[in-house]
């Protein structure tokens, strides 16, 4: 059996980082995780081939080479896949879809052929099982969750082009206990937490080290954090080991939630284990609004402090934040400006609140009869998927306003040096400046600056970091650089 994996094209978002990437020769920030971990359930005698879309071009070639096409995509890429499932249809060769996208969606694409939902290690095998007794069904959903001690390690082989990728990604676990009220993730994935265990996590390192691969590692996580105990008495330790063994071949992010600040010897073990970056969802500075979407963990706390406690300990934030809830003050705009600002999230993703289908944001909406169209799949468009509280235009004026001010020259360079007086970079006395980066330094000199909007700031920032941190010059360079990408983004 021959089956062409396919990740379809994604548009232009704040997360794809094109225009940053362009920076280092790199076309996507991380290879499809997905795709990866259904290639290694498949048998292991079928042939496989991948196509990530956003590294190289899907031929009918490749497609009419295949038995099967697999799609996997998540809302965002609804587009491209809707092309790519045509051209299969045109060319007579059948689909399999499944991810987020068609897990949420299913009853939109009536015409994939097998539409394998939910998680892989659970309804793969039936459909397989099916095929082999040539008897596929339409249709393959689940509610089960998978237990990930026993998900193989992803087929890193598949991917050629390595080169073309900024990170390689590893997930430790699924499932996230809190019930914030616009996410999916819980939908997709249910409220206990899963996880591989320290063997599995080591083997996954291994087999991307093998790869050839020397970087970053995203742990995908949705809370990373989710089991304390187990992270600092067996993960963190084992990872920590086999970088030592490695020489430290890789840098790491991933997501965590905002109680990571409570617990400083965690980050410390992060840090030592070589964990640079962690994206955590901050939402709002307005008590009402974290009560009424339900993220309590951010409740009755100092989030400021905590950002600045992540901070100093060695871990870059970044952070998510969203306007339209129905709580919202008139005055959260200045206020969530202001609190960005303060707080150094450079790269701060502020999106106009979405209701996911599944969701109970989504439920409660339609109860109230305040729904409009679909969510696109992409948290920063300005489209309202339905009736906000506040005057549309307010919110949406509002809404422009945030992002002008926080990606304005003057105010992100500002914050990069508001992150650079108070971050502490762990001592890395294994960085090397590669050829890559020279070249992304020479081509930041010219087009930020030299030609760039701004270039002002970015030479005073990096005259300020040579005098005041001069370990953070590499990173004040490549922040320069995110910027100019959320600038182009958002057409300033
Ligand atoms: C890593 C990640 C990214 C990476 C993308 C890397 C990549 N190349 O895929 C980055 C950071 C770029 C990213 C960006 C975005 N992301 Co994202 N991301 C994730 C994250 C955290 C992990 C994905 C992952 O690798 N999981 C691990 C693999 C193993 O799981 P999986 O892909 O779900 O696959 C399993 C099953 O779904 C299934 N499966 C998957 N595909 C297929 C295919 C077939 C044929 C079959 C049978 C089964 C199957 O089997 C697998 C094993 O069980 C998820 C959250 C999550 N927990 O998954 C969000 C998530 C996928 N992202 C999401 C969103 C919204 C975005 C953004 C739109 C946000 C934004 N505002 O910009 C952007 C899009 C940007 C863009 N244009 O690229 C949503 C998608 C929701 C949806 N319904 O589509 C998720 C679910 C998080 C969330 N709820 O907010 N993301
Ligand atoms: S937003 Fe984050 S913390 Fe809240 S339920 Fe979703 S994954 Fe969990």
């Amino acid at each position: 059996m021959k089956i062409l994996l396919v990740y379809p094209e994604n548009p232009e978002t704040f997360w794809d980082f094109r225009y940053a990437l362009k920076f280092v020769s790199r076309k996507a920030s991380s290879p499809p995780l997905g795709l990866l971990t259904v290639s290694s359930i498949l048998p292991e005698n079928w042939e496989k081939k991948l196509c990530d879309m956003t590294v190289s071009k899907l031929t009918d070639k490749d497609i009419a080479w295949a038995d099967f096409v697999f799609i996997s995509a998540m809302s965002v890429q609804s587009e491209s896949a809707k092309e790519v499932i045509a051209r299969c249809k045109s060319l007579g060769v059948k689909t399999v879809a499944g991810g987020p996208l068609f897990t949420s969606t299913h009853e939109e694409y009536d015409e994939v052929d097998h539409l394998v939902l939910g998680e892989a290690e659970i309804t793969l095998p039936l459909f397989i099982k099916d095929i082999e007794n040539g008897c596929p069904k339409k249709i393959y959903l689940s509610d089960e969750k998978a237990d990930l001690s026993t998900t193989p390690v992803p087929s890193w082989n598949l991917i050629k082009r390595k080169s073309k990728y900024n990170s390689m990604a590893i997930q430790y676990t699924r499932g996230c206990p809190f019930n914030c009220e616009f996410c999916d993730v819980t939908k997709l994935f249910g409220h206990k937490l899963r996880s591989k265990t320290a063997g599995q996590v080591v083997r996954e390192l291994e087999s991307i080290y093998a790869s050839g691969w020397r970087g970053g590692v995203f742990f995908v996580d949705d809370n990373f954090i989710g089991n304390k105990k187990v992270l600092k008495n067996k993960i963190l330790p084992a990872i920590t080991q086999w970088m030592i063994k490695r020489k430290h071949p890789f840098e790491f992010n991933t997501q965590a939630s905002i109680d990571l600040a409570d617990d400083e010897e965690l980050i410390r073990m992060m840090v030592t284990a070589g964990f640079n970056t962690v994206f955590v969802g901050i939402e709002t500075p307005d008590e009402n609004c974290l009560t009424e979407c339900g993220k309590f963990q951010n409740n009755n706390r100092d989030l400021l402090a905590c950002v600045k406690k992540i901070q100093s300990l060695g871990i870059q934030v970044q952070g998510g934040f969203i306007l339209g809830f129905d709580s919202d003050p008139p005055n959260i705009f200045e206020r969530m400006s202001e609190f960005i600002q303060s707080s150094g999230i450079v790269t701060a993703m502020v999106g106009l609140l979405k209701a996911p289908k599944g969701t109970e944001l989504h439920k409660r909406l339609e109860k109230e009869n305040r729904l409009l169209q679909n969510w696109s799949g992409n948290n920063t468009d300005t489209a309202m998927d339905f009736v906000p509280k506040m005057d549309s235009d307010e919110l949406l004026n509002g809404y422009n306003n945030v992002i002008k001010s926080l990606y304005t020259p003057k105010n992100f360079y500002a914050r990069v040096k508001n992150l650079l007086r108070n971050y502490n970079p762990p001592k890395n006395k294994h960085f090397k400046i590669k050829f890559r980066e020279m070249k992304a330094l020479v081509k930041s000199v010219w087009l930020i600056g030299v030609v760039g909007k701004g270039r002002t700031h970015y030479w005073r920032l990096l005259l300020w970091s040579m005098l005041r941190c001069p370990r953070s010059l590499p990173i004040a360079v490549t922040l320069a650089i995110y910027g100019f990408h959320f600038r182009k983004v958002y057409g300033i």
